[in-house]
């Protein structure tokens, strides 16, 4: 009788080991996985995976202002590290194919839902795309419980219709509000479900936690401004970006760029992770 009761335990457990080893692992192009502050190496990302993106994917990002960040520094990449980083609409030359500012609005503008819709009138007229990113402005900061499982529920039905397209969830971008604040438990619901159900997700707002040394600043009420509170007396009186960009140098260290209610060194790193993710919609592990 014992050894009936343990047997199951001991299959259960090997599934669930067999499974954190494939995620840990990464399988490629079909599993799920996490762009965060960890992906901001841009050195670490092999070049046949940046070829390999600019060859496969056909990607449409839709976004206002903060998600703009990505692609001004995408743009602000290819002169600070070359052609090889070129992207435009259509993938001319051998650039890498991303219509910026596809679809118009964004996952809160003009509302929650119509993004979705957008997306499915975007996808019939344009076949040829096969990976979809949507950007919050700063709609997760006011959102419920239930706005998000909207957003959620909405992802995974276009998931569900559109077999051939992956699509990349994101987190809201910080607003000051720290670990206590409704952004902060808004953005962890989008990352165990994301987790929980083997997603893609770009962690717009983790990346913002930490600058390019990976030194932690999510506990000290950052902003997406890279302002923080450096004391804990409830004054944002630091900038991380700007004191990393003044203790480094320009054009070698990091490049400038017109970065959306930031700092160009955030937008770096948005850029950076970018690539990361296409590297990994194209095959390459992470490791
Ligand atoms: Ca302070």
């Amino acid at each position: 009788m014992r050894l009936i009761k343990v047997i199951p335990i001991l299959i259960t457990f090997a599934i669930m080991a067999g499974c954190t080893k494939e995620d840990e692992q990464g399988t490629g192009a079909e599993s799920g996985f996490i762009i965060d502050h960890t992906s901001v190496k841009l050195s670490a990302i092999p070049s046949t995976y940046i070829e390999a993106a600019k060859e496969n994917l056909h990607i449409a990002y839709s976004h206002t202002s903060h998600g703009s960040q990505l692609t001004t520094g995408m743009s602000g990449l290819i002169s600070f590290k070359g052609p090889s980083f070129s992207w435009n609409n259509g993938g001319n030359d051998g650039a890498l194919d991303l219509h910026d500012y596809a679809i118009e609005g964004d996952l809160g503008n003009p509302d929650r839902t119509a993004w979705a819709a957008r997306t499915r009138t975007y996808l019939a007229a344009n076949p040829d795309v096969n990976v979809v990113m949507w950007s919050w402005c700063g709609q997760v900061s006011t959102a419920t419980e239930a706005d998000i499982s909207t957003y959620l529920n909405l992802m995974e039905e276009l998931e569900r219709d559109f077999p051939g397209v992956r699509f990349v969830y994101m987190t809201g971008h910080l607003d000051g509000t720290g670990l206590t604040g409704n952004l902060h438990r808004r953005n962890e619901q989008i990352r165990k479900y994301c987790r929980d159900n083997n997603k893609i997700l770009y962690d717009f707002a983790d990346i913002e936690c930490y600058n390019p040394d990976g030194t932690y600043f999510g506990d000290k009420s950052p902003d997406d401004g890279c302002n923080y509170d450096t004391n804990g007396d409830g004054s944002k009186d630091g900038n991380w970006a700007i004191a990393w960009q003044n203790s480094h140098t320009k054009g070698a260290d990091w490049f400038d760029c017109t970065a959306a209610h930031t700092q160009p060194v955030n937008a770096n790193m948005k850029a950076y992770a970018a690539w990361w993710l296409w590297a990994r919609l194209s095959g390459w592990n992470g490791k």
